[in-house]
């Protein structure tokens, strides 16, 4: 029987409570007669490896994560370390070390989740958001120089490669090309940044030429969030820069219902290397270590993870459960105005997976 090795990452806050829910999902699927097994490696990295050691993962983790068939992640942020150390020292050192340059994230109303935009049916918002994963805003080119002083200068700059652009607005255009409706959304910010972001709309153009069955559209990224909530049903497929697409894609998951429930896959199209898949949202210090965070998020990137592994069939009968679970409201966590605890999801979707 085919065997998948998924390495399992944790991370810090409720990423220790939703990862470790999502392999007990995935046994459960292999188990339940998938036609395949799974065979996971957890890694204790993150903030209390880093209080024993100084670092968030080892300086050769890549190497142990290198052979693995896919990595589901859940998050890196500690109350106690500065948030640039936890996310550069383990999460972009992942996506970026193994060049995961397209970050994957759907968004849509689940059956059964009641979504704050009013008149807006499940119908009027599925949208994919593309996130350029690997340079941009996130590139970690700056610095800081006479630091603490008056004349203190501080830089984060937003480096674009052509090569960069050209790669995501490729894999953006052929994700929008593989959808029913064919449409894609270019977003920037091209008025006010006027090198990068003229750079990118000038590559969406000729990129579009190799497909014309595409209908694009552009929108600049602050115009772009009042149309997610008064014409929601007017988006389909969007590709953005790597700090546009992180903060539409939090915005994306909340008129969906909740920051709970998004899902990400963080791609090497080339499949080079691993693909690492996790919910959107972090370490939740206000609900950590109390059962109450939604694993929704982390089950659906199992589907996606499942999906990139090529296993259509159990990824789509793990999307039926997710939504069958989402449908009964006695299952809502907090986040979604109910009671339920993670560990009962958890259950309820192992036990349908079962029958
Ligand atoms: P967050 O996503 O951790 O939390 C924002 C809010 O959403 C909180 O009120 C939280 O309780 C709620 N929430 C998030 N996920 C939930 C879930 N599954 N169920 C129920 N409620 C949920 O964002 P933040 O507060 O900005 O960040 C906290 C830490 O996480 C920071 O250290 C940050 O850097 C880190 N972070 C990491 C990642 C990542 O590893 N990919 C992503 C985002 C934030
Ligand atoms: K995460
Ligand atoms: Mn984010």
């Amino acid at each position: 029987m085919k065997t998948y090795r998924i390495a399992c990452i944790p991370g810090d806050g409720i990423g220790k409570e939703v990862v470790p829910a999502g392999e007990t999902v995935l046994r459960a699927l292999s188990e339940a007669g998938a036609g395949f097994r799974f065979e996971f490696t957890s890694f204790d990295w993150g903030g209390d490896y880093y209080r024993r050691h100084g670092k968030m993962m080892p300086d050769d983790g890549l190497d142990a994560l290198r052979s693995m068939d896919a990595i589901l992640f859940g998050s890196a942020g500690d109350p106690d370390i500065p948030d640039h150390i936890t996310l550069w020292g383990l999460r972009l050192k992942i996506c970026q070390g193994f060049d995961q340059y397209a970050n994957v994230r759907p968004t849509r109303i689940l059956p059964g989740i009641d979504a704050p935009l009013k008149r807006c049916t499940p119908a009027d918002l599925d949208w994919v958001i593309v996130r350029e994963n690997s340079e941009g805003e996130y590139s970690g080119v700056g610095g800081r120089a006479h630091q603490g002083h008056p004349i203190e200068v501080a830089t984060d700059v937003s480096m674009m490669t052509r090569a960069g652009v050209e790669r995501i607005l490729r894999f953006a255009f052929r994700l929008a090309q593989s959808r029913p409706r064919r449409q894609l959304t270019v977003v920037t910010k091209s008025n006010a940044q006027r090198h990068a972001m003229v750079m990118w709309d000038e590559i969406a153009v000729q990129v579009s030429r190799e497909f014309p069955d595409v209908a694009w559209d552009k929108e600049l990224v602050d115009a772009c969030t009042a149309r997610m909530v008064n014409r929601p049903a007017s988006l389909d497929t969007l590709v953005a820069t790597n700090l546009h697409a992180d903060i539409l894609s939090d915005l994306a998951a909340a008129l969906a219902g909740s920051l709970g429930i998004a899902p990400t896959g963080n791609i090497d199209p080339e499949r080079r290397y691993p693909s690492m898949f996790e919910p959107i949202h972090g370490s939740a210090f206000d609900i950590m270590g109390q059962g109450l965070a939604n694993p929704v998020g982390t089950f659906w990137s199992c589907v996606m993870l499942l999906e990139h592994l090529g296993e259509q069939e159990a990824a789509s009968r793990l999307m039926r459960v997710i939504e069958s679970v989402t449908a009964d409201t006695g299952l809502h966590t907090r986040d979604l105005g109910g009671t339920a605890r993670t560990a009962q999801v958890t259950e309820a979707v192992c036990r349908r997976l079962r029958s």
